[in-house]
C-alpha cells in the first residue's frame, strides 16, 4: 500500500529500522549522512537503495528540511555508488518514487539505481 508523503515520518518505517540497526541489509556504502545497500527484491542486475540518515519522508521534506551538509552528504553518495557499482560507462538510471501515485512502499526517502543491464523505456506507456 502506497503511503501518503504529505503525512509526518514515520519512526517504524523499515529504512528507519535498519539505519536503527533493528533489521539487517546488504550494505554497499555508508558515511555520516547517507546508507546504500541492495534492494531485497531487485528489478536489475544492479539495485540499490540509497537514503539518507535523516528521518526524511520524500524528496520534497529532504529538500525543505535537510541541512546543507545532509543534501550534499546524500547527492555525493548516489554518485558514488553509482561509480562503485561499476554502472557509469554502460549508464544507469536514479528513481525516487514519491507518495501514492508513485507507489512509494517505504516512507523514508531512498533513490534507486538501477543499472547493469538495458534498462528500457522511462515509463511503460
Ligand atoms: P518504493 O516503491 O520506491 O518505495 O521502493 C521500496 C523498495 O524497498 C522496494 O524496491 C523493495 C525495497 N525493500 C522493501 N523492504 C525492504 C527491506 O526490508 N530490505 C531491503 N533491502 N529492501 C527493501
Amino acid at each position: 500500500m502506497p503511503i501518503d508523503a504529505t503525512k509526518p515520518y514515520d519512526e517504524s518505517n523499515i529504512f528507519a529500522r535498519i539505519l536503527r540497526g533493528e533489521l539487517p541489509a546488504e550494505t554497499v556504502y555508508e558515511d555520516e549522512h547517507a546508507l546504500a545497500f541492495h534492494d531485497i527484491n531487485p528489478l536489475a542486475a544492479v539495485h540499490i537503495l540509497v537514503i539518507p540518515k535523516g528521518a526524511y519522508v520524500s524528496w520534497d521534506d529532504f529538500s525543505d528540511r535537510a541541512t546543507e551538509a545532509e543534501i550534499a552528504g546524500f547527492v555525493r553518495a548516489v554518485g558514488k555508488v553509482a561509480r562503485d557499482q561499476g554502472v557509469v560507462v554502460q549508464g544507469y538510471r536514479l528513481l525516487a518514487n514519491i507518495g501514492k501515485r508513485a507507489g512509494q512502499e517505504v516512507g523514508h526517502l531512498h533513490v534507486h539505481i538501477f543499472g547493469g543491464q538495458p534498462l528500457g523505456p522511462m515509463l511503460a506507456r
